[in-house]
């Protein structure tokens, strides 16, 4: 702890890595790797530089690095990409180096590195190091730290990395248009002390939202709530891999916000604690035990839990944010009787069907006829039957029998004999539905107004 403290205040005394940039050591450009499938890339330990225990990007990788006279030099490359969100829907987005979000960028406190940007978006850019402590001029706001880099050119941008934390890089440049075309990625900084607050499994995901238009490819980026893809590291259920572990594995999830509001990430199962914010580790007495953690817009958090075998559900806890793009302007039809209604309907619209009088469970089992590249509202099938899910859920996997640094699906989970909520087969002494209340002459009256406006999310 005290190497830590030193190290801290040696840092501190060299005013945020202030070494001038060598422009003689930038003079060549480094490889860039690319990727476009949105398999996970398992975690990689380094093979130059310090050891670290590399992190986990579901759908997603980490950029490699070459060394050079002791600096790391990473070459980012900022185009147009296409990004499946699940199997059946593709997205136009931005991204870099062939995929939405970019690489992990993967470094060890104390690095310097020098990350290389080429600009092949059809329009300028810069990037910002979001929560990483760097000289003024090195944090990438287009017009006030530095030009922005122009179409077809590439920048240099180098620093000294401070302290180990969890953080993002995204434009300072036409915001609003190249966020919310995908353009993303996180950047993990790992603990000099390979043992300080080391975990079994690491994973890494970005929250971006999307509006595309059942049937388009192409965001409106011009929306401001009205979102309807909501995504981790641009996917959604059920394209978002498992977190896979091994019982008893300490594990890490690192999670930053880009969409335009909160989500509140809750996960089924053990409770976890925030081991990380914006600023680095939290302190152990600080810590408290929780199931959901909220993750407001432009923050990081990291929480940690002791794994229990079992299918775990983890997801935003916004109902509307664990669902596709298709049905979101169905008005609620509980209780509303359609006798007749749809039998003259079905006249004029032959293929009109009934739905939602009982609720919108049905959505989730129903194989309705979608529009070219969409997702149904609901979907997704788990061991029991479909699990009328979307958007931002994916399931945390818990086996006795996950090797180290195996991330492959497992079987479904086997519960433990008597373990499995099950249908009550005696008598029944009372009929299963209450009669329904009756509403007196005002409560039948009284109706919320509908259309005009859109949901806010
Ligand atoms: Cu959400």
């Amino acid at each position: 702890m005290s190497n830590r403290r030193n190290f801290f205040r040696t840092a501190g005394a060299v005013a945020l890595g202030a070494t001038a940039v060598s422009r003689v050591g930038a003079a060549s450009l480094p490889e860039a790797v690319y990727q476009t499938s949105p398999t996970m890339q398992p975690p990689r330990p380094p093979d130059t530089g310090r050891p670290y225990n590399p992190v986990a990007t579901l759908n997603g990788w980490s950029l490699p690095w070459r060394m050079h006279n002791g600096v790391k030099e990473f070459h980012l490359v900022a185009e147009p990409v296409v990004r499946e969100f699940a199997p059946g829907m593709k997205a136009n987005l931005w991204g870099y180096n062939g995929a939405s979000p970019g690489p992990t960028i993967e470094a060890v406190e104390g690095d310097r590195v020098r990350i290389f940007v080429t600009n092949k978006l059809p329009e300028h850019t810069t990037v910002h190091w979001h929560g990483i402590l760097l000289p003024s001029g090195m944090d990438g706001v287009g017009g006030l730290t530095q030009p922005h880099i122009p179409v077809g050119k590439t920048f240099v941008y180098e620093f000294t990395l401070l302290r180990a934390g969890t953080h993002m890089y995204h434009p300072h440049a036409d915001e609003m248009t190249q966020m919310a075309m995908g353009m993303m990625g996180m950047f993990i900084v790992h603990p000099k002390d390979q043992r300080q607050m080391r975990v079994d499994r690491d994973f890494v995901f970005l929250l971006a939202a999307y509006d595309i238009e059942p049937g388009a490819a192409t965001p409106k980026t011009a929306e401001m709530t009205d979102f309807n893809m909501w995504t981790w590291n641009s996917r959604v259920f059920p394209g978002i891999d498992p977190l896979v572990c091994r019982t008893g594995d300490r594990v890490r999830v690192r999670v930053g916000n880009l969409t335009m509001t909160n989500h509140p990430i809750h996960m089924h199962g053990p409770h976890f604690v925030v081991t990380g914010t914006d600023g680095g580790w939290v302190p152990p007495a600080a810590r408290w035990p929780e199931v959901t953690t909220d993750i407001a817009v432009g923050q990081m958090r990291a929480f940690e839990f002791d794994a229990v075998a079992g299918d775990w559900a983890i997801h935003c806890h916004k109902s509307h944010h664990t669902m596709n793009a298709m049905g979101h302007d169905v008005p609620n039809m509980i209780g509303v009787d359609h006798k007749g209604v749809a039998e003259r309907i079905t006249r004029l619209v032959p293929d009109y069907m009934v739905m939602g009088d009982k609720g919108m469970a049905d959505m989730g089992a129903m194989e309705m006829p979608l529009p070219d590249n969409t997702l149904p509202m609901m979907t997704g099938t788990g061991p029991f039957g479909p699990m009328e899910m979307g958007g931002m859920f994916s399931v945390v996997k818990v086996r006795d029998a996950v090797r180290p640094g195996d991330f492959r699906e497992p079987a479904p989970y086997r519960h433990p004999p008597g373990t499995v909520a099950y249908e009550f087969k005696g008598d029944l002494e009372q009929p299963a539905r209450a009669p329904a209340p009756q509403g007196d002459r005002n409560t039948m009256r009284v109706r919320k107004p509908s259309g005009g406006g859109h949901a806010n999310h």
